[in-house]
């Protein structure tokens, strides 16, 4: 992509409005930009991203066995009277009436959708367990949408439901997320911590939030500091080990009674990414998701339900990974690998030798950003910063004499003079 094509509105200054570093960031990096509050458009390069973050969980998801559908946004409210949730979710839920009068509403999330789904079609055991999953956009009326992506309105949302016979199988299918969340997670260069949570207006009676440590993380969580030592084995992570671990949210920890001495107890703010469920026959008991058994009894299913903040992910890992320059991004979530920056675009030896470059990095399948444009070298360094591409190869007269590049490493900043050939290598190395 050639940067002099490509809608990417940086911005020198920081907007007043932005609170926190990765809202600041994503604003002034082009990502994207609010429509009403708590509502943003998504621009090329923030897309870019977020179609990374979302290829990660899709695979990590696929690769535990859940299996993708596509549920609508807009549902009925009969659907949630049967749950009994269509009064108590209050003010959060936006409410629709169509032109007939009927009641509809913008998900908030969907486990009665889904349980009605499986109701319809599946009717014994034999059909079970079985994990369905969606990526589908959420609205929330939230009382004090804020960080902009961070805490919006409407907001994109992986929601995994699984459906087993009993508690044993639902604890199979709840410790499997588990550890899946580990590795999605991994995969984007993050660190999160599993602490147990409040499972509020979804229900049940075993539920963990995924958090991200940084200082503007929204939620207070407490933990054994043994976290702080762990390496994961996120290929074979020990689920039960890793449960036993202290780790809550600040609502379900209680200084009494807690088990972990003071000097080893650890305070901190975390952003949370990912929240899962365990909450039985919550939903399949009052909307009748019963299934025929062995002996032709009949078995109410087991639920759970596994959230992952997609929108959100973005600015979690801006918080995670930046510097006074801009943005770092991990390369698996990167929007582009490399960006290319031409210093002297009035040379013509310069624009024919980065035209050059350009394409033998496309032939080689890398994804480059060109920078292309009519500007001051200082500002073209600075935008590299600012959007944070994981390499910056640089062309000027300097290098074309020597016949050397320079590949930056936007993370700690070494430099190398090498070849083309090198170049080429190393990235698709
Ligand atoms: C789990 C999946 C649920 O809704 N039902 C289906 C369950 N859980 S949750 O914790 O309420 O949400 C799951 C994740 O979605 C992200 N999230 C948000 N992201 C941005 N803006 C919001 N207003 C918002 N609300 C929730 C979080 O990452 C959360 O863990």
């Amino acid at each position: 992509m050639r940067l002099s094509e490509f809608v990417l509105p940086t911005l020198k200054e920081t907007p007043a409005e932005a609170q926190i570093v990765s809202h600041q960031l994503m604003l002034r990096a082009g990502m994207i930009r609010q429509e009403s509050v708590g509502i943003y458009s998504w621009l090329p390069l923030g897309l870019r991203v977020m179609k990374n973050v979302e290829a990660i969980i899709r695979e990590e998801q696929n690769l535990a066995g859940a299996q993708e559908i596509l549920m609508p946004t807009i549902q009925s409210a009969d659907l949630w009277r049967e749950s009994g949730r269509y009064d108590d979710y209050g003010k959060e839920m936006l409410r629709i009436e169509d032109r007939h009068g009927r009641d509809l509403l913008y998900g908030p999330t969907n486990e009665e959708m889904v349980t009605a789904i499986l109701r319809d079609y599946i009717k014994s055991y034999r059909e079970l367990p079985v994990n369905l999953y969606h990526i589908q956009w959420k609205f929330r009326d939230e009382v004090r949408p804020r960080f902009g992506v961070m805490r919006g309105r409407e907001f994109l949302m992986k929601d995994a439901y699984s459906f087993d016979l009993d508690l044993e199988g639902a604890k199979k299918s709840y410790d499997n997320m588990f550890a899946t969340y580990l590795r999605t997670f991994t995969r984007m260069g993050l660190k999160a911590v599993p602490v147990r949570a409040d499972p509020g207006a979804i229900g049940g009676d075993m539920s963990h939030e995924f958090h991200i440590l940084t200082g503007t993380g929204e939620s207070a969580i407490f933990y054994d500091v043994i976290y702080d030592e762990l390496t994961l084995d996120v290929d074979n992570p020990d689920v039960e080990a890793l449960q036993s671990i202290y780790a809550v949210e600040e609502k379900l920890h209680d200084p009494v009674s807690c088990p972990v001495a003071g000097d080893r107890l650890k305070q901190a703010r975390g952003i949370e990414v990912g929240h899962i469920f365990y909450f039985g026959t919550k939903y399949s008991k009052a909307m009748g998701l019963v299934v025929d058994g062995p002996e032709g009894e009949r078995i109410i299913v087991e639920m759970g339900s596994y959230g992952i903040g997609v929108s959100r992910l973005p600015a979690a890992i801006i918080e995670a990974s930046h510097d006074k320059n801009g943005i770092i991004w991990p390369d698996s979530v990167a929007p582009f690998a490399v960006g290319l920056v031409n210093l002297k675009v009035a040379d013509k030896a310069c624009v024919s030798q980065c035209e050059d470059i350009y394409n033998r990095l496309r032939e080689a399948g890398i994804d480059v950003l060109y920078d292309d444009r009519d500007e001051r070298p200082g500002a073209k360094f600075a935008d590299m910063d600012l959007i944070g591409l994981p390499w910056q190869l640089v062309v000027g007269p300097r290098e074309l004499a020597v016949d050397r590049l320079e590949l930056k490493r936007r993370d700690g900043g070494a430099r190398e003079e090498l070849s083309l050939e090198s170049v080429l290598a190393k990235l698709t190395g």
